[in-house]
């Protein structure tokens, strides 16, 4: 495949020859080995729940069932519902880490802070907690208390996080379907029993039941998991920095942290800063601290750290030869790491105890001794330049200013400069005059089977023209933070007039001195959580219900199980949500046609969208939200 269709990053171009040369194989490559891959995985008719499989159907005849019996409705459905339970079981284990942490803290016996006392206490009042006579301590351990009941607990109550935040109207209809979710880590169980052999044969229960997953995704995974870093480590506001591989510098030492839970890296950042001095011994510059998938979000958004690259860039950084150590939590992180580093230069330094990697180094991490953990890796990185062969370093000249750090409560503050009394009324307007069209919220992964950013750019540009207000997440912000598109020029190059003079009045009230960025970094995929509040709150004060807004979601290059978890929460709060490529599930038309019509639209309000060319699938989008205006008269 030539280089030009794996990326459309120029940096990622750069060094995916510098890795040709080298004959340093990446994920492409391993891509291209792997063609053709299995026409049954792809089409989801593959089981192998038991050792009487593995069994396939065979889409154009017999056999038409698995040896129990199962046909392949039963079969895609039921993968479908594991690939969900193994995305919320992500997000929901990230979220316990996080109320574990604040627990912790609360009983003071981890060095953590409570960062943001505001939103503990709205918090804590949200769940109907006491405020005004506990001091942060206390109210930290009741909130974190709270907040371990939606993870296991006996009979069948509720997740208390959704039943303080989702709508009262979605809480009806998911009770009415009978998806009204349990505690999380028993809905999680349950979906792994009602998928062993001689379980569920019904496809459609099994979907309701992926409603289920997606809805305890959103609330037990996405949402905790915000709430509680917000607490611990600051509710984001604006920050300006760069993105990609330029952010690294060769005459620093670099470390990257990668991965999803910012217990870990916001200690590396806070290290790094503390041992400047002793890199300048080791005869650095400094250290540079860069981010890569989530993490890197979390640390951007709070600390402004700047983002290297997104998930397909990962073994990239590494080939620069000048990545001193890359430092990894949870989820995203390719095995290939190890070797990639192998061949040029750094450690990999692994640090939970579900996330081992052979040929990397294992630094255990635990809150009780993060300080102490994290001033071991940042001097591993120094010891680790001193043997970096600066002759073979090679760090591609491309990085681009961007703007994040757009929490729900960020920007309230920036309308609230327009109008102090009202915030939310000066977005409301625009949107009803037209000059907003509606907004989308791109979120999710790269996938090598899509040319790495192009869907996510060329989608939100054509987005943005047509005045849609995009809002992103996860890797599509990066994706769209390297194409200049989380900057205010962005407004003024690409935005339909409508957008760019209410992103100008908004930004100018705001004292940026020019429009907001058309596209607004909200955060990491757990932040997917603050696009839900902001659905919400928008739905209140219109006095309708989420489904019924101007807006949609897309995932226009999912890769992970926890997009896909991410999509279906989506899907079940009503939204309409676009995928740039379909799950493996085409190989049930009941399966497919049920996901992406009618019926569950006329349940939930919300259905899933597949298209893969990005301008047809914008064309889509915008006619929904056409739609949605409409129905509501405007
Ligand atoms: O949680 S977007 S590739 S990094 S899964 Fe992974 Fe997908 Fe990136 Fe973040 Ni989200
Ligand atoms: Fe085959 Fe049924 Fe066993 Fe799956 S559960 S492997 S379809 S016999």
């Amino acid at each position: 495949m030539p280089i030009e269709n794996k990326t459309i990053d120029r940096a990622a171009r750069e060094m995916l020859q510098r890795t040709a040369d080298d004959g340093v194989k990446t994920v492409w490559d391993r891509l291209e080995e792997q063609e053709p891959q299995c026409g049954f995985g792809t089409l989801g008719i593959c089981c192998r729940n038991c050792l009487q499989g593995p069994c396939r159907i065979n889409p154009f005849g017999q056999p038409d069932r698995g040896v129990c019996g199962a046909t392949a409705d039963t079969i895609v459905a039921r993968n479908l519902l594991r690939s969900l339970a193994g995305g919320t079981a992500a997000h929901v284990d990230h979220a316990y880490e996080a109320v574990e942490a604040l627990h912790k803290l609360s009983e003071g016996n981890v060095n953590y802070e409570i960062k943001d006392e505001a939103k503990l206490k709205e918090i804590a009042s949200k769940l109907g907690l006491e405020t005004e006579s506990k001091d942060m301590g206390e109210l930290a351990k009741e909130v974190a208390a709270k907040a371990f009941e939606n993870f296991g607990g006996h009979g069948s109550e509720g997740l208390g996080w959704l039943e303080a935040w989702a709508p009262k109207e979605r809480i009806d209809t998911w009770a009415e379907l009978g998806i009204l979710p349990r505690k999380a880590d028993r809905e999680i169980r349950e979906a792994m029993h009602q998928t062993t052999m001689g379980m569920d044969a019904d496809p459609v229960n099994l979907l309701l039941s992926c409603l289920k997953q997606g809805i305890v995704d959103g609330f037990a995974g996405l949402k905790l998991a915000t709430d509680m870093q917000d607490i611990i480590f600051g509710t984001p506001k604006p920050v300006q920095t760069e993105t990609n591989l330029g952010v690294l510098k060769e005459d620093h030492v670099n470390i990257i942290v990668h991965g999803h839970v910012p217990l870990l890296s916001e200690k590396v950042v806070e290290w790094a800063r503390k041992l400047n001095n002793e890199a300048k011994d080791a005869g650095a510059a400094g250290i540079n601290v860069a981010g890569i998938c989530c993490t890197g979000n979390e640390v951007l958004m709070r600390q402004g750290i700047p983002p290297a690259t997104n998930f397909l860039g990962q073994e990239l950084a590494l080939a620069t030869g000048a990545v001193d150590l890359m430092v990894v939590d949870v989820q995203c992180i390719m095995p290939s790491v190890a070797t990639v580093a192998g061949c040029y230069h750094g450690e990999i330094v692994t640090t939970m105890p579900i996330t081992k990697i052979p040929g990397a180094e294992h630094v255990p991490f635990t809150l009780e001794e993060a300080d102490e953990q994290a001033q071991k890796i940042v001097r591993r990185a120094l010891e680790s330049y001193q043997k970096r062969n600066m002759d073979k370093v090679y760090i591609p000249d491309e990085k681009v200013p961007i703007v994040a750090g757009f929490s729900v409560e960020a920007i309230v503050a920036a309308l609230s400069k327009v109008d102090a009394a009202d915030p939310l009324k000066p977005l409301v307007e625009s949107i009803k005059s037209g000059d907003i069209l509606g907004a989308v919220g791109t979120v999710g992964c790269n996938n090598a089977k899509i040319t790495q950013d192009s869907m996510h750019v060329e989608m939100v540009k054509e987005l943005i023209a047509n005045n849609v207000l995009v809002v992103a997440t996860g890797c599509s912000a990066h994706a769209l933070g390297k194409a200049g598109l989380l900057h205010p020029d962005a407004t003024v190059k690409f935005a339909g007039e409508g957008l760019k003079n209410v992103l100008t009045a908004v930004g100018e009230a705001a004292g940026l001195g020019g429009p907001l960025p058309p596209v607004l970094h909200m955060g990491s995929c757990v932040d997917n959580s603050r696009i839900g509040d902001l659905l919400t709150a928008l739905a209140a004060y219109l006095g309708v219900n989420v489904k019924d807004l101007p807006v949609a979601a897309s995932a226009p290059e999912p890769q992970h199980e926890k997009a896909l978890s991410i999509g279906t929460w989506a899907v079940a709060m009503g939204v309409l949500t676009h995928l740039g490529l379909p799950p493996h599930v085409l190989g049930s038309a009941v399966v497919a046609e049920t996901l992406t019509g009618e019926k569950i639209e006329s349940l939930v309000g919300g259905k899933f969208y597949v298209e893969s060319d990005p301008i047809a699938a914008a064309g889509g989008l915008i006619a929904h939200i056409k739609s949605k205006r409409k129905a509501l008269g405007i």
